[in-house]
């Protein structure tokens, strides 16, 4: 636990508070060294299964403190870039267990492309998202050009980039920007039931997944299916593999070690 940023395990499931609500868990260096640590802390922690990130207050997170990046001693920006924010989104991508952004509010600048990072997104009725960037005269960053035109298309990355409107929810749920929406309250109780549903999971075939479908955004089908191959034949020589078809057989529920 660090001022600005909790974690809390339950079982399987890791959930990463970003917790300065006051300024709308805007990012600070400690915060950012904190998420980092925290990432690589759970990712190596065999017994959590799925991640949740989410925001406390009214935001998810909107993005670096800025009152931080006036002080006479930051970090230019393009350091703090290379040494705080991109390995927290490397990181993200790096782990194996699947993170959730569970998006409580606004996410705004960074906070925006840290969501962007995550595996899955569910998003309350009340969040929205800003591409803040180019209202500081600053361009999109921490991933934000590479996810988001991945994620809705080059169309939409660009109106949300080049425009910089906010847009809702409900918005980002048509675009596909988040896969589901909920009312506020529920975000929680959702983003668990999601996380339990991934964590009940076989672990090494669903990190195998996560690095397959990341690297499938970048490489042709050939490329593509001879991965699958090789990966299949890793899973399919895992133990939890046996146990998959065993708990078919026996017509029983799976339970996966991760070996
Ligand atoms: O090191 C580097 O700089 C490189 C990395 C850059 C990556 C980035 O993230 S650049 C983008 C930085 N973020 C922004 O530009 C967003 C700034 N915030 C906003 O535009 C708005 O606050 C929001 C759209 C997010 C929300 O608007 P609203 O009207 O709901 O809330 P508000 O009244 O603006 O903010 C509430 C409080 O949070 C307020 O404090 P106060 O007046 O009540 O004491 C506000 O100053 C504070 N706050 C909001 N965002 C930040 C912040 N404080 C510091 N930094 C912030 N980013």
């Amino acid at each position: 636990m660090t001022d600005g940023l909790r974690v809390d395990v339950d079982g399987p499931v890791a959930t990463i508070t970003l917790d300065r609500p006051e300024a709308l868990n805007a990012l600070t260096v400690p915060i950012k060294v904190a998420l980092r640590e925290a990432l690589e802390r759970l990712a190596v922690d065999r017994a959590v299964r799925a991640v949740i990130l989410t925001g406390a207050g009214r935001a998810f997170c909107a993005g670096q403190d800025l009152a931080e990046r006036e002080r006479p001693d930051a970090a230019p920006l393009d350091v703090e870039l290379r040494e705080r924010y991109n390995p927290i989104i490397l990181a993200l991508r790096a782990m194996g267990q699947p993170v959730i952004a569970a998006v409580n509010g606004v996410a705004a600048g960074a906070g925006a492309s840290i969501a962007f990072a995550c595996d899955l997104r569910i998003a309350a009725e009340d969040a929205r998202f800003v591409l803040a960037f180019g209202r500081i005269g600053l361009v999109p960053d921490s991933g934000a050009t590479w996810f988001l035109p991945r994620l809705v298309g080059q169309a939409r990355a660009a109106e949300l980039a080049l425009v910089g409107d906010p847009i809702t929810a409900q918005e980002a749920l048509r675009i596909g920007l988040v896969s589901r929406v909920v009312p506020n309250d529920e975000l929680l109780i959702e983003a668990r039931a999601l996380a339990d549903k991934v964590a009940a999971g076989a672990p090494m075939a669903v990190a195998l997944t996560k690095g397959a479908l990341d690297r499938g955004a970048t490489i042709d089908l050939e490329a593509a299916l001879e991965g699958e191959a090789k990966l299949q034949g890793i899973a399919g020589a895992s133990a939890d593999h046996a146990e998959g078809l065993a708990a078919f057989r026996e017509k029983r529920a799976p339970r996966f070690t991760g070996q």
